[in-house]
């Protein structure tokens, strides 16, 4: 790769990044419950420039939170944890990269949403593991009286990953129909 391109792939992610942190932005409607819209761009991206400028775009995405003084501080590991490691952990979608590039230069849209699917899910899993490990470990005290706060995090972590998962494979699939061009490395 020339370094005119990897310049130009390397403002392309604090694009995305800044993209995925002004979707974070916008008001929630079911506090910790609610999907993370940033996630859709940062695995297409992911997805298109593969698994080292994916996770660079995720790591971006955390620390613009710190920027912003949007980071909910319970401690220093919980906020490693949930900002750093969690975000950049987004950037695993990556890891299929190569595959759906093959497969979508063969014009096979089924094979290559596969691996794409595969990609999601490692990277949605992988972040929210850590949202639920921190909500068990820092967030136990705001579990409702008597309730374990394994079930507490899982409640709250496994919906708001269920539904980051639906949404996003939803509109990468979209994507992937009607503009795949724009999913091309
Ligand atoms: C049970 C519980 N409540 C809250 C949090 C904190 N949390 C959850 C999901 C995503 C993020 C990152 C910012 O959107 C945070 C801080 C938790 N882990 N567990």
């Amino acid at each position: 790769m020339s370094k005119k391109q990897s310049s130009t792939i390397l403002v392309e992610t604090a694009i995305v990044a800044s993209f995925a942190m002004s979707l974070s932005l916008l008001p929630d409607l079911a506090g910790w419950f609610t999907p993370s819209l940033g996630a859709i761009p940062l695995v297409a991206f992911s997805l298109k420039r593969g698994l080292r400028y994916g996770l660079l775009a995720g790591l971006i995405w955390g620390l613009l939170h710190f920027i912003l003084g949007r980071v909910y501080y319970l401690s220093f590991y919980q906020v490693l944890i949930e900002y750093l490691l969690a975000f950049t952990c987004m950037g695993l979608a990556g890891l299929t990269s190569h595959k759906f590039q093959d497969t979508l230069k063969k014009g096979s849209l089924l094979t290559s949403s596969f691996w794409a699917i595969l990609g999601i899910t490692i990277a949605v899993l992988i972040r929210y593991f850590w949202h639920f490990l921190a909500g068990v470990i820092f967030w136990s005290d705001y579990a409702p009286k008597g309730m374990s706060p394994y079930l507490y995090s899982f409640m709250v972590n496994g919906s708001a990953c269920g539904l980051t998962f639906i949404l996003c494979v939803i509109i990468f699939l979209a994507i992937l129909k009607f503009q795949s061009k724009l999913l091309k490395n």
